[in-house]
């Protein structure tokens, strides 16, 4: 599968990992919208949030607690986790993924 998350995941693509565990990889966005920026993203290829079956359930769980660890990792106490589900929502990679972004402030409503 021509996936750049697989082949960063299985390591065929080299990236800044910050944080892995049994079902999840975080590592630097390639094009940072914030001083921190990072992705993290299931080691299963799920295209999209529409995807997600109850199965999936602990994979969803396990990126929830993937964030804590990574705002305790850089002593983060605010930052904004984010997930865009189809093009006209901003997806551009077909794996998905949550961006971590913190390091400024952000504003509410998105853009
Ligand atoms: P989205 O647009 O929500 O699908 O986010 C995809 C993000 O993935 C985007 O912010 C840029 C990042 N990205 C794309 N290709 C690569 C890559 O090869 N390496 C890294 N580190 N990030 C990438």
């Amino acid at each position: 599968m021509d996936c750049i998350f697989c082949k960063i995941i299985n390591g065929e693509v080299r990236s800044n990992i910050v944080y892995e565990d049994d079902y999840v990889v975080a590592f630097n966005d390639l094009n940072p919208m914030a001083p921190t920026h990072i992705l993290i993203v299931p080691k299963k290829h799920i295209a999209t949030i529409l995807d997600i079956s109850d199965a999936d359930a602990d994979i969803i769980g396990k990126i929830n607690l993937a964030a804590k660890k990574i705002a305790e990792k850089f002593k983060f106490e605010d930052f904004r986790l984010v997930a865009n589900c189809g093009k006209d929502a901003g997806q551009s990679v077909f794996h998905i993924h949550y961006h971590f972004l913190a390091g400024r402030r952000f504003a509410w409503p998105p853009g």
